[in-house]
């Protein structure tokens, strides 16, 4: 049996600053980052632009294109790869009222300018997958946005980047809310929806974050298992959420153990990650973490993640299948919850 790789983002080693309180950590360079990625056993890095290329507005297109050279370089020294690359359509001052589906047309098209920088840069880090968080493309004002319009505005966007490069795959990572109040792309259900109606299908997809499911009230196994049925798992975001609140990024696992063995177990049952597709972490350490501590939540999230794998091959599925056929669903919640706790 393959097994997993694993990836993960820069931001997820962050120096603790929140909504209402600055940083409580000192920031860590990039290449110190993927020395202990690789230690801790990541094959792969995801990254928005500015990541590999950070001011990249200040720059001219070969310039993008020779940074993203040098940060290849260094992922290179390391034996990483490249995942991904998410366009950073949220910190800019073009992109206030979103991107993609902003009011003002010259925002548009600074998205696009965006989108496209982050496919050269994709392509220069040697990757062909773009991730779209869509941040913003959604309304704080109900009546500032027409569904109808911006959903259409989504698809023009998507398609006019398959255009752009005719390799690239495109990945929606949907979120019910956050930063905004209304998101257009919700759920895993949206983004097939949207794949469906642009020029390529084929090539636009999902990256279903956990969290993101808890929020819009969703189970994420059963999120996966759609976009799976569809063959549109291009890559997970795995981490935890206490119910639907802030957007937690904590690690795998440790709110519902029972909903992480049912990811996995998704996983494992339809051979994700057999396609080269990666499980992904998104998770955040906690504002309290000490500075010596930075990646413990790394740390943690993997092995709680590969406890999970365990616990997988260790499920007795003949005697699962024959609780189903008899219809003995208490026997089989209990033999689940169990095998789980180890007792
Ligand atoms: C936001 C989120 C982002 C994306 C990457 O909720 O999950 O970190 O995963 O742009
Ligand atoms: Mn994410």
């Amino acid at each position: 049996m393959y097994q997993f790789r694993y990836s993960v983002g820069p931001w997820n080693v962050h120096a603790g600053a929140d909504s209402y309180g600055p940083a409580t950590r000192a920031e860590i360079t990039l290449e110190e980052k993927f020395a202990r990625f690789k230690a801790l056993g990541f094959d792969a890095v995801q990254f928005h632009d500015d990541d590999a290329v950070p001011n990249l507005n200040d720059l001219t297109e070969e310039e993008i294109k020779a940074e993203a050279r040098r940060v290849k370089g260094l992922l290179d020294k390391y034996d990483l790869k490249a995942e991904f690359v998410a366009p950073r359509l949220w910190m800019d001052p073009h992109t206030i009222d979103g991107g993609f589906t902003s009011t003002s047309e010259a925002d548009r098209a600074f998205a696009m300018w965006r989108a496209y920088r982050s496919i050269d840069i994709a392509r220069e880090l040697g990757t062909d997958l773009i991730v779209l968080w869509l941040a913003r493309e959604g309304t704080l004002c109900a009546e500032a946005k027409s569904p109808v319009t911006a959903t259409k505005q989504l698809v023009e966007a998507i398609n006019a980047m398959l255009r752009y490069d005719e390799h690239i795959r495109v990945c929606i990572e949907p979120k019910p809310n956050e930063p905004i109040d209304r998101s257009f792309c919700g759920t895993i259900g949206h983004v097939m929806a949207v794949s469906a109606a642009t020029i390529d299908p084929k090539r636009v997809g999902a990256n279903l974050e956990s969290a993101h499911a808890v929020l819009a009230g969703l189970d994420p196994a059963n999120e996966i298992g759609f976009a799976l049925a569809f063959d549109k798992l291009f890559t997970v975001h795995m981490n935890d959420q206490n119910g639907i609140r802030y957007d937690q990024d904590k690690s795998f696992g440790v709110e519902n153990l029972r909903q992480a063995f049912n990811q996995v177990k998704v996983l494992m049952e339809n051979n994700y990650g057999a396609r080269g597709e990666y499980v992904g972490l998104d998770v955040k350490a906690m504002r309290t973490t000490h500075d010596e501590d930075s990646y413990e939540h790394l740390k943690n999230s993997l092995a709680i993640f590969k406890a999970m794998e365990q616990k997988v091959k260790q499920y007795d599925y003949d005697y699962a299948n024959r609780l189903i056929r008899e219809r003995k669903f208490e026997q089989l919640e209990y033999y689940t919850v169990k095998l789980i706790m180890g007792v």
